[in-house]
């Protein structure tokens, strides 16, 4: 029937993708443009660029755009009904400092592109349609990721987000969103802006659709996270006269607890990184007295994240109090013990998406790639956290996933072809309209 036979336009799609990619082409935190990389932190002048773009497009498509407290930007296209809140389609426009062109970029122009087939084809739903732009999904210039839905959900304080401090300077959440005219008057909240349901396509950016050879991965779930900083102290001394058993040195403890927490996440099935990590004073003559470093630690079920994250105090603890936990004093001189403090940052428990919801992707995967669908979809959580993780504390939601070139992403190599970009817009257009007729 009519819905089944409207297309996404990928030659559209993708111009869109590459148009919005000019503002934040791959500036890593001051270095030298790449050609496809992209660096457009939230609430950067790049990011204010490309909201202003999404405000102008959508606008112009018909919808009302509201801004919130935190700069979410949610695009309304009415329906012959309103009484019901908006299907939304939902994603985010910042980027890693060295991230690609997909990673939410693909989910908000894909639902720009939405709103391009409902109007080439007088298409009136029968509720309204939205498309929303999440501010600060990554958490890599403020340190905490899908902090802003979070806060329209009700599960991160308003005050905390706009108190929240950049990674690398002074500047606050609060500051930048009203430097770039995102500070909206609309509280952010799911009460203020509800939404009937919320769809996300993105990319995998892990290697499974690929390794399958599938082409659409309908998301039933997100892994549980959580993010820590790590502050190990010790004491600042002179490289050339303080003998190694004199040194209380933060560095070489700092790296004894990372390597540690690798070896704890291989035991639990579990992953733990470290991207983050500052050494004071930060001069090669002086044992670094002070270390910070962040801890993102991931795994499918809570409570291993919950384990992990004891086994991480407890040990910890040990080795910053000499006890030789790594087993490595034998082979070289203990120093002077160290403090540890660790503070959790972030914290998002494992996520199950809506049945409702993961039905009508599983259903639209399936009507638009016909016969052969059976073995090209298959149902699977996400390693990565999405806004969707807080949309679905409010609303029924689900994700779609399409693949990218070797499961590569947070790199200027990301890449995902054209016809899957499509492709997937394709199931998420269908995705929002059968659920529209729920
Ligand atoms: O950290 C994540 O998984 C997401 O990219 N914010
Ligand atoms: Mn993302
Ligand atoms: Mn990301
Ligand atoms: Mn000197």
């Amino acid at each position: 029937e009519l819905l089944g036979s409207l297309k996404v336009n990928q030659g559209r799609l993708m111009e869109d993708i590459h148009h919005t990619c000019q503002w934040g082409t791959g500036q890593r935190w001051g270095e030298k443009p790449t050609e496809t990389g992209m660096s457009r932190l939230a609430l950067s002048d790049a990011d204010k660029e490309a909201r202003d773009w999404f405000v102008k497009t959508t606008e112009a498509l018909g919808c009302q755009t509201t801004i919130d407290a935190m700069g979410n930007t949610f695009a309304v296209r009415p329906g012959l009904r309103n009484d019901k809140p908006p299907t939304f389609v939902g994603s985010h426009l910042d980027t890693q400092p060295t991230g690609g062109r997909y990673d939410g970029i693909l989910g908000v122009t894909a639902g720009v592109e939405m709103l391009k087939v409902l109007a080439d084809n007088w298409v009136e739903t029968e509720y309204p349609v939205g498309v929303v732009n999440w501010t600060n999904e990554e958490g890599a210039r403020f340190p905490i990721s899908m902090v802003a839905s979070g806060v329209w959900a009700g599960s991160i304080p308003l005050e905390t987000a706009h108190n929240l401090r950049e990674v690398r300077g002074p500047a606050t959440m609060a500051s930048e969103l009203s430097r770039i005219g995102y500070l909206g008057s609309t509280p952010s909240s799911h009460t203020s802006i509800p939404m009937g349901a919320h769809f996300e396509l993105h990319i995998e950016q892990g290697p499974l659709l690929e390794l399958a050879n599938k082409k659409i991965g309908v998301v039933t779930g997100v892994q549980a996270y959580k993010w820590l900083t790590v502050t190990v102290k010790g004491r600042d001394t002179h490289t050339g006269t303080t003998d190694l058993k004199s040194r209380a040195d933060a560095l070489l403890t700092a790296s004894k607890m990372v390597l540690h927490s690798h070896k704890l996440a291989t035991a639990n099935n579990a992953l733990a990184s470290t991207g983050i990590i500052n050494a004071f004073p930060g001069s090669t003559n002086t044992v670094p007295g002070e270390v910070s470093f962040s801890l993102d630690i991931r795994a499918p079920q809570d409570e291993t994240v919950a384990r992990l994250y004891q086994m991480v105090r407890n040990d910890f603890a040990k080795i910053a109090a000499g006890h030789d936990v790594l087993a490595c004093n034998a082979s070289c001189t203990p120093g002077l013990p160290c403090s540890v403090s660790i503070t959790e940052d972030f914290d998002s428990p494992a996520t199950t998406f809506h049945s409702d919801c993961v039905s009508a992707v599983s259903t639209a995967a399936h009507a638009v790639l016909g016969s052969g669908a059976h073995n090209q979809v298959m149902q699977m959580t996400s390693g990565a956290g999405h806004d969707s993780v807080y949309a679905s504390k409010r609303c029924p939601t689900s994700m779609i996933f399409v693949p990218c070139r070797e499961g590569v992403s947070h790199n200027p190599a990301e890449f995902c072809k054209e016809e899957d970009c499509a492709l997937g817009a394709q199931v998420l257009l269908q995705s929002v309209l059968r659920f529209d007729r729920l």
